[in-house]
């Protein structure tokens, strides 16, 4: 029976190591240390061995069967490593590589147009002087309607449609004009700043409307300014943007937060001006709602409207885009379709 049991070791010693996987491991462990296991085959001729036979049989069984445990729970061990290892291998990535490499399995990400866009906007606006706010996306109802001249009995609260949260006091911003509001909060006057960012309107989908789209918000307050400044800044932001003629038209617009107030309007260049989905067959698209502060805006603000003025414009920069990239249909922006995106990746 010893020399059996000295068999079985080397057989055990030789094999164990070349257990890869956790299920042979398992089958090894039955095979050796179960019911009808190797070690208990042997140790089935004790019930007739001598005393001396089955003491020394037994010391030797169990040494054995404590090193069979000790060998599997470190091959055990080894197999995790390994595995750990495997995985780390393939799914390692070298952070240092730039897009012009080609990685198997990696794909260069680039920027959303709407990024770009925004970068590019941020960058004309500096150059003229202008600082770049930010503000929350979940806005009260103070800086969202009541200091920009929409108090709460306002019909003009029923232009936007919001996401209010169950204390009705909350809601997601309908319009990044209140950073008009943190802005005044923050800034003595004069100052000129503009405030990019996501809004969110509780409307239906359209080729032109999203629920959640971006806009960027624009502010200048001093002395003296007059619709001629805003049109001068107007105009050099489209030229810059469009680096072309774009033809455009001011017309008379109604916002509680400026007297008086414009739409400039852009010729929708998806249809040249012939009419589209886009714009509404009408040759002409929505684009930058502007005007002169109004004094009750401008005194929420805490700035005194005898001795300042200024104005105000809420670019919609999704459209933009689409006008830039001549895409007519404001949900392919959102829709996380990588083709689309992977189509922008300069900037
Ligand atoms: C406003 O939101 C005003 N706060 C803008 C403003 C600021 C006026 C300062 C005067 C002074 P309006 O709701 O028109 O205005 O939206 C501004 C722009 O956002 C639109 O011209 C359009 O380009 C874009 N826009 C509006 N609704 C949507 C929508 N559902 N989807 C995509 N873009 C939209």
């Amino acid at each position: 029976m010893l020399q059996k049991l000295e068999e079985l070791k080397k057989e055990f010693r030789e094999s164990v190591e070349g257990l890869t996987d956790k299920n042979s491991l398992a089958k090894f462990k039955s095979d050796y240390l179960g019911k009808k296991g190797k070690l208990n085959d042997i140790l089935k001729g004790m019930r007739s061995a001598t005393t001396d036979v089955k003491k020394s049989v037994g010391a030797a069984a169990n040494e054995f069967k404590q090193e069979i445990q000790e060998s599997l729970v470190k091959q055990l061990a080894k197999i995790e490593i390994d595995e750990i290892n495997s995985q780390l291998k393939k799914s390692w990535q070298d952070v240092t590589l730039t897009d012009d490499v080609q990685v198997k399995g990696l794909q260069a990400s680039g920027y959303h147009p709407v990024t770009l866009i925004q970068r590019e906007i941020e960058d004309i606006f500096i150059s003229m002087g202008f600082d770049i706010l930010d503000g929350p996306h979940i806005e009260d109802d103070f800086h969202n309607f009541e200091a920009l001249n929409i108090p709460a009995t306002h019909p003009a609260r029923d232009m936007q449609d919001t996401f209010w949260f169950t204390d009705m006091a909350h809601l997601l911003r309908t319009h990044t004009s209140c950073i008009q509001v943190r802005g005044m909060e923050a800034h003595e006057p004069p100052f000129k700043f503009v405030g990019p960012g996501k809004v969110f309107r509780c409307e239906a989908t359209d080729a032109s409307h999203e629920m959640a789209f971006h806009q960027l918000e624009g502010m200048m307050v001093g002395k003296d300014i007059s619709v001629a400044n805003l049109i001068y800044f107007m105009k050099t932001l489209l030229s810059e943007i469009f680096r072309k003629d774009v033809n455009v038209r001011l017309r008379p617009g109604f916002f509680p937060f400026v007297e008086p107030g414009f739409e400039l309007d852009i010729e929708c260049l998806i249809c040249g001006g012939t009419g589209c989905k886009v714009c509404k067959q009408s040759g002409w698209v929505e684009l930058l709602p502007c005007g002169m502060v109004h004094p009750n805006v401008l005194r929420a603000g805490g700035i005194d409207p005898e001795q300042w003025n200024g104005f105000a414009f809420g670019l919609g920069l999704d459209r933009l885009v689409m006008m830039r990239y001549h895409i007519d249909d404001i949900r392919h922006l959102h829709s996380g379709d990588l083709r689309f995106v992977e189509q922008f990746k300069a900037y």
